[in-house]
């Protein structure tokens, strides 16, 4: 059990560090509410909805705007800046979470 949660303890760092995050839209919802990268990575953002996102931020320095994104369609943001972006969804303004980027 000890083991167990060490292992993932582990597992969980290591996706938090991994070369690129995944997020997905599904239900209204990001699968994150916030994602830990390193400058130069990238997240890759995948609509498992029905219908469209539009996911951008506005956050300075870190802005992107994925605009309508189709259901089933995945779109790559690389961060070249340090710092905290906030993401949001344009339809659906209850739609947030965070991409944390380090050096
Ligand atoms: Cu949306």
């Amino acid at each position: 059990m000890k083991l167990a949660l060490i292992a993932l303890t582990f597992l969980l760092a290591e996706a938090a560090w991994a070369e690129s995050a995944g997020v997905t839209q599904e239900a209204r919802k990001f699968s994150e509410p916030e994602v830990a990268i390193r400058q130069g990575q990238s997240v890759t953002f995948t609509n498992r909805d029905p219908f469209t996102h539009n996911v951008f931020s506005k956050t300075p320095g870190m802005a992107f705007d994925l605009r309508t994104q189709k259901p089933g369609a995945s779109s790559e943001v690389k961060f070249e800046n340090v710092g905290e972006a906030d993401v949001q969804c344009a339809i659906h303004p209850q739609m947030r979470m965070k991409v944390k980027v380090t050096r």
